[in-house]
């Protein structure tokens, strides 16, 4: 039985139905902090703040999970506008689970990091595993923090918590909130809903991007890999796909050449996105559990705009 927390999010939505798919609907148990605005039929729901200790307690004692996923945090941007909250969300809610996890015996965790934890001194292209980690954004900082608990908490306490470090995340079924790479999921909602967008980041901010799909699957097969194969207890680097605004605008206007783009400029955004990475380097991941990205931007743009045709008709 798997307990999902903060499953309403735009990677946590779908990651509950690739597992509901993989392990049974009455296997999952979703939650998260309101009720989603639809819930399936024979899903299980329950909501949950992740901060109320005792009542992540009672949902552990309820159904009995034998792995956990947490998903919830708040993201880089809206991060910077309530640190405190993000800290306190981002922070208490892993110790939270880490604690309980321990106390209750549930062995089997899954915790995403971010490239947001790569500061304005680590290497900017094909950023390692390992290297200089100074990141400035409070989300950064939350997250890095959290790779060093998770693995303190394997060494100390034998926890089998499994992380990646996601790039930005590009989907079409939910639309995310708060990130600072999320100009790459909105060019593609308004260039179907209005045939034109303004990025809040620069024409040549080149980020490190993956696809849902492939992040779902790379997740899954992180969860699957068996245990004496991981030589990483803080978090995985993942790469996919990087591209700046006019690289994945260029590739919009292969299929619709009469979208426009325009760039707004002095978004609070562009400096985090200045702060981090172009491209990450995932060998670590590829040799331990073999990961692999299957989707380019050619790809992605094509089974993005495809989707958003049918889903915002
Ligand atoms: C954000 N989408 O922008 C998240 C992610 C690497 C970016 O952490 O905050």
């Amino acid at each position: 039985v798997i307990l999902m927390i903060g499953a309403n999010g735009q990677i946590g939505s779908e990651l509950a139905a690739a597992l509901r798919k993989k392990f049974g609907m009455e296997n999952v148990i979703t939650s998260d902090i309101r009720e989603p605005k639809e819930i399936g039929e024979g899903e299980i729901f329950e909501t949950l703040n992740v901060l109320d200790k005792e009542a992540i307690k009672a949902l552990m004692l309820k159904y009995k999970p034998t792995q956990i996923y947490l998903l919830a945090a708040m993201l880089s941007a809206t991060g910077e506008q309530y640190p405190q909250k993000a800290w306190d969300l981002n922070m208490n809610g892993l110790l939270n689970v880490l604690d309980l996890a321990v106390e209750l015996g549930i062995k089997k965790i899954f915790w995403p990091s971010s490239i947001a934890v790569f500061g304005p001194h680590s290497p900017k292209v094909d950023t390692p595993q390992y290297c200089v980690m100074d990141p400035n954004s409070i989300y950064g900082i939350s997250k890095l923090s959290g790779e060093r608990l998770v693995e303190y908490y394997h060494n100390r306490y034998g926890l089998d918590i499994r992380s990646v470090r996601y790039p930005g995340i590009i989907s079409w079924r939910t639309e995310p909130g708060g990130g600072t790479t999320d100009y790459a999921v909105h060019i593609f909602f308004e260039a179907i809903r209005q045939g034109k967008y303004t990025s809040f980041l620069s024409e040549n901010t080149e980020l490190p991007m993956l696809y849902m799909d492939d992040a779902v699957r790379g997740t899954i097969e992180l969860m699957d890999a068996p245990a004496e194969q991981l030589t990483i207890r803080s978090s995985y680097n993942l790469a996919g796909i990087s591209f700046t605004p006019k690289q994945i605008a260029e590739e919009i206007k292969k299929i619709l050449p009469n979208f426009e783009i325009s760039y707004a400029d002095n978004d609070p955004r562009q400096a985090i996105a200045d702060s981090w990475p172009k491209s990450i380097n995932d060998d670590t991941a590829r040799n331990d559990w073999g990961w692999a990205p299957t989707f380019d931007l050619a790809g992605m743009t094509k089974d993005m705009l495809e989707n958003l045709k049918t889903k915002l008709k």
